[in-house]
């Protein structure tokens, strides 16, 4: 009887650690990278991140773009030829207003907290976000 009891026990310790080493696997487990919504990476110039948009026919190119939150983001804005109303760029949480123009690059720099922010063409129709974390 009294073996049994000690064999009990053991088995008991024996589940204890296998819990314990599900536990510890589940723990040191790599998070599983970046999220399936992907982005451009911006550049990084001084050190401002340097996010290029084109306005397009069809929108903004690219319509995410991820960032660091906390550190000075340098727009630089153009458009293509065929480009319409998306040529009208606002960013509204940064005060941006600005017409996009073919051939020609234009700037703006803001500092994104951490959220997510819309790029949009004054009417609304097209529409980016910018990432920051
Ligand atoms: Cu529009």
């Amino acid at each position: 009887m009294f073996d049994l009891q000690k064999g009990a026990l053991v088995l008991l310790g024996l589940i204890a650690l296998g819990i314990l080493g599900v536990g510890l696997l589940i723990f040191s487990t790599p998070a599983t990278g970046r999220s399936v919504e992907t982005g451009q990476q911006p550049a990084e110039s001084g050190n401002a991140q340097v996010v290029e948009i084109t306005a397009t026919a069809s929108g903004y190119e690219p319509s995410v773009v991820r960032v660091k939150a906390g550190v000075p983001v340098e727009l630089r804005v153009t458009a293509d030829a065929s480009a319409g109303c998306s040529r009208a760029f606002v960013m509204p949480d940064f005060g941006i207003k600005m017409t996009a123009k073919s051939g020609v690059v234009q700037k703006a720099t803001f500092i994104p907290q951490k959220g997510e922010y819309v790029y949009r063409c004054a009417m609304n129709m097209y529409r980016g976000k910018l990432i920051a974390e």
